[in-house]
């Protein structure tokens, strides 16, 4: 969809409810399936215009705390109901943004829709406990109270999933919140924006941000500074976020940080193989390899390697790739720079690996042409797959994520070792084990440092309210979903209430019942 300059939407910041007129320079949103279609321009936020979003938020998060949280649930309520009536609409979007084929953007956006439907019924619980205390006429209570402004800094790979993670839990709880999404992904992130809009937030609860990284983080050094911002939530790569946590460190915060991955995936000897090759397809290769989960290094054990091998690069070669509008393995890379850092991770295969299948790599041309593309591989930011055998501790592709379509395979002969393998590089994100033995199984849970794991299923595809973050180089161990984002986004009040009418001092005036301690049978 060829899109001329006139007809190109600009898009606006949102901080206290106005739509800021863009100041500054606009930079092209582009479809990577079509260079030619400009989804959006989007004005870039300085680092002032950040805090001013900041300032904004924290002005309106008190009046939002005291809104009952009832009915916070009901507008968290209200956003589902949007988020599913334009379903389609949101999808469509996603796919021309941001390239990943569309059942799998039905499936993000459903992700969305999930998020508020679990979280609308923490409107009406958001539990507290009532404790007893060690004295009499005194009660002890605690509260979650809400952790104030929220920063969130998202990424383009899931541009409306993963910022619902944080942003629906820290509104409901009555957090307000400043939204950076991805500058590759606006569009999206105006979409969402608009529609939580829509829903009844009142002005500055929800503030929208387009700005560059450098800006981002600067702007955040200066709302922390004012004491604008009392929480970061960061999705992205590991070195942004270990700069992230430095800074927030120094204002004695802890981020919520969801980091990069090297996801393992191992195949027992007694794995189902056929089961085994379709969640390592899914894994290595869905959304081009572009998820924080995606299949990082397959571990397959000895005996089976050659057969496994055979049969995962058959599904390969079979596997459809393409216009992401159809049904495909997967589309285009989310933008050009993504493609051309594949490309130099390519320098990553060395003397002793073998590339398996197909050999292939790099960009998808009418020069270096893909069995069975759909649509034209020139239109867009199209990259083989490859798959690189005898991947050992000491490579690149052993321990740096690749976030593209370029995977490694490695073999094992003892469980023990396939651990080690999977857990040396540090990361520790998601992880899956294919096996039907559960000692395997429980034995791989037990000994792998990840935040997910999976048995008999991909390293990809976690459901909605289970916790999602990761160890070591994939996060702090922050959580995002379920009922464990409630702890990022509130913090424990106790309350201890004493009735007596006079001092009584805990430790000191408890009653000690006489106890015979020199009793034996
Ligand atoms: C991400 O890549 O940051 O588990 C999120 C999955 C998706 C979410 C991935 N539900 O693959």
């Amino acid at each position: 969809m060829a899109t001329t300059s006139s007809d190109v939407r600009v898009l606006s910041h949102l901080i206290g409810g106005d739509r800021a007129a863009p100041a500054g320079d606009l930079i092209d949103s582009v479809n990577p399936a079509d260079r030619t279609d400009v989804v959006a321009r989007v004005p870039l936020a300085s680092a002032e215009t950040f805090v001013d979003a900041a300032r904004a938020a924290k002005a309106a998060q008190p009046g939002w705390a005291a809104v009952p949280a009832p009915v916070r649930g009901q507008v968290i309520a209200a956003i589902g109901q949007l988020v599913r009536s334009n379903k389609e609409a949101l999808s469509r979007l996603v796919t021309r943004e941001m390239g990943k084929p569309y059942a799998e953007s039905l499936g993000e956006v459903q992700e969305v829709i999930d998020t508020c439907d679990f979280f609308l019924g923490e409107g009406r619980r958001l539990y507290g406990q009532t404790v007893p205390s060690e004295v009499g006429d005194k009660q002890l209570f605690t509260f979650r109270r809400p952790v104030g402004t929220l920063a969130i800094v998202t990424a383009a790979n899931f541009p409306i999933a993963v910022p619902s993670w944080y942003i629906i839990p820290a509104l409901l709880a009555g957090n307000a919140v400043v939204w950076k999404p991805s500058e590759m992904t606006p569009a999206v992130g105006d979409a969402f924006a608009e529609i939580m809009s829509r829903a009844g937030l009142p002005h500055g609860v929800l503030n929208l941000v387009h700005a560059n990284g450098v800006n981002t983080y600067d702007g955040l050094g200066a709302a922390l500074e004012a004491g604008l911002v009392d929480k970061v939530g960061f999705t992205g790569s590991t070195e942004v976020g270990r700069a992230i946590s430095e800074l927030a460190g120094r204002f004695l915060q802890t981020p919520i940080l969801e980091l990069g991955g090297k996801n393992p995936l191992v195949v027992a000897a007694d794995a189902d193989l056929d089961l085994a090759v379709e969640g390592a397809l899914f894994g290595g290769f869905g959304t081009a390899g572009q998820r924080c989960t995606s299949t990082g290094t397959i571990w397959v054990h000895q005996d089976v390697h050659d057969e496994f091998l055979r049969r995962f690069t058959a599904a390969v070669e079979n596997a459809v790739i393409g216009d992401p509008t159809q049904d495909v393995l997967y589309g285009p890379l989310i933008a050009e720079a993504y493609l051309r850092r594949y490309e130099s991770y390519l320098d990553w295969i060395g003397d002793h690996h073998t590339v398996s299948g197909s050999t292939s790599t790099g960009q998808i041309t009418a020069d270096a042409p893909r069995k069975g593309f759909v649509g034209d591989p020139a239109d867009g930011f199209y990259a083989h797959p490859v798959i690189v055998d005898g991947v050992r501790p000491g490579d690149d592709l052993y321990a740096k994520e690749t976030f593209g379509p370029l995977l490694g395979v490695g073999t094992y002969q003892h469980l023990d070792e396939a651990i080690e393998l999977a857990n040396g590089h540090g990361y520790g994100l998601s992880s899956a084990i294919y096996t039907n033995d559960p000692k395997t199984a429980f034995a791989f849970a037990n000994g792998i440092s990840a935040g997910m794991t999976s048995v008999n299923n991909s390293t990809s595809g976690a459901e909605a309210h289970l916790p999602f973050g990761g160890n070591g180089l994939s996060g702090n161990g922050s959580r995002q979903s379920g009922i464990w984002v409630l702890d990022a986004v509130t913090r424990w009040q106790s309350l201890n209430w004493d009735y007596s009418g006079r001092l009584q001092k805990a430790q000191m005036d408890t009653a000690v019942l006489p106890a015979d301690l020199d009793f034996r049978l």
